[in-house]
């Protein structure tokens, strides 16, 4: 559509101007020629140039912190010795993250706006303290083209460990449909067990009227080295019927799918609950109205390391709060013209950058023996490999990341 309400020759639209549109007035212009140009993207994400009203100030590589934002809930499981109702709570863990990593931003932003590209190497550091002990936090920016970001969440005293890595996939059809590669593991030393977390498919809805928000697709699973497999099932507001950011899941016994010992559904931004699935019975809720975040602390910026993030972007962070656009262009070229200089001389050295928390492998036995029965494939040709925590290189970094 034209600026009118009519259809644009790709098939996304704008608003007429009495229509709800949450695009300022100086900026309906920008948004229209960004509408047009996503229709022939090409499916890197970090390519997309949007109009300044829409972007962040928050790189992605700070996005990993939305997997334990709620201390409690992810150590949770590792109380628990009846196997069953171990997979329950890492089930509902799951499900109390997907309002953290897929719609938080809304609230605080008032919608989902684009990222900062991370660039090789940047770091986001931090810890969670509360009553679950101290969960701490490492995500590093471990290849830049594709993009993939690999993170790290330990609480040491639950004994509780996740650890995973991510990219993202595009096309337009639509709207914007992001597959994302990668996936993420959880470890219980108590119980030496392992749960394969596979990560949902996304596309953005509310584009037109410049309010632009995550629904997620499809199914996820979680497949656990105990024998129990949860399928989650995402659904969004349709034509006709049903309600934004829905899911059912259901937990059952490995190749057992029509039999399932419990179920869930509600709204990931909401609530939710998961009931027997004989009995009816709830044996697990979340309301995250009552179940509170704990903030994330991360050192003063003078005292972070020059790779960490929110020093690393600081300049383009404020240029981009005060709505300055040749002062964020400056400062970004500033970052990319380092990050050049330092792949030449890397490739003159014969060498390339040495990633500070992970290591590139081929391959992850571990994915391999979970993944089969729920199909995934690793794809590790599209995140330049399968990247793993490393121990040993974190034993090295500076003293609040060493793992104990
Ligand atoms: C697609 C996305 C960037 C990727 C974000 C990911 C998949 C990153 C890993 C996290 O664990 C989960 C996650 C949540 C949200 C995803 C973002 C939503 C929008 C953003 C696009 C690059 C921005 C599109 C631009 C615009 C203007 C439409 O908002």
């Amino acid at each position: 559509m034209n600026g009118n309400g009519q259809k644009h020759a790709s098939g996304t639209s704008t608003p007429k101007d009495s229509e709800d549109s949450a695009v300022p007035a100086q900026s309906k212009g920008s948004w229209t020629s960004f509408l047009k140009s996503i229709a022939s993207f090409n499916g890197d994400l970090s390519s997309m140039t949007a109009p300044p009203f829409i972007l962040s100030t928050t790189s992605l590589v700070e996005y990993s912190s939305y997997w334990a934002e709620h201390p409690s809930t992810f150590v949770a499981p590792a109380n628990e010795n009846n196997p069953e109702k171990r997979a329950v709570l890492v089930l509902k863990w799951f499900l109390s993250t997907l309002k953290q990593q897929y719609s938080s931003r809304n609230e605080k932003l008032g919608s989902e706006k684009k990222p900062l590209n991370p660039f090789l190497g940047e770091l986001f550091l931090g810890k969670w303290e509360d009553d679950a002990g101290t969960t701490q936090l490492v995500s590093e920016q471990v290849s830049h083209h594709p993009p993939v970001t690999a993170y790290s969440i330990w609480n040491s005293k639950a004994g509780v460990r996740l650890q995973g890595y991510n990219a993202q996939k595009a096309s337009f059809s639509r709207t914007i449909n992001v597959k994302q590669i990668g996936h993420a593991i959880l470890h219980i030393d108590a119980f030496d067990e392992d749960y394969l977390i596979t990560l949902p498919s996304l596309h953005i809805e509310g584009l037109i009227t410049g309010a632009p928000y995550v629904e997620l697709d499809s199914s996820s699973y979680i497949k656990s080295s105990s024998g129990y497999t949860a399928k989650i099932d995402y659904s969004g507001k349709g034509w006709l019927s049903g309600k934004k950011n829905t899911f059912t899941a259901s937990l059952y016994q490995d190749g057992k799918e029509k039999q399932p010992l419990y179920t869930a559904d509600g709204q990931w931004t909401d609530c939710f609950t998961i009931r027997d699935a004989k009995t009816k019975d709830v044996v697990e809720t979340f309301d995250p109205t009552v179940t509170n975040t704990t903030p994330l602390t991360v050192a003063e910026i003078d005292q972070q390391d020059e790779m960490e993030s929110r020093r690393a972007w600081q300049k383009v962070a404020q240029a981009i709060s005060k709505g300055d656009m040749n002062t964020t262009s400056a400062e970004k070229s500033v970052i990319e013209n380092q990050q050049r200089e330092m792949r030449k001389q890397e490739k003159a050295e014969g060498r390339e950058w040495s990633r500070r928390f992970f290591t590139r492998a081929p391959k992850s036995a571990l994915f391999d023996a979970l993944a089969n029965s729920i199909g995934e494939a690793i794809n590790s040709n599209l995140t330049d490999g399968v990247w793993l925590f490393d121990q040993e290189k974190a034993k090295d970094s500076a003293p609040p990341f060493q793992p104990q």
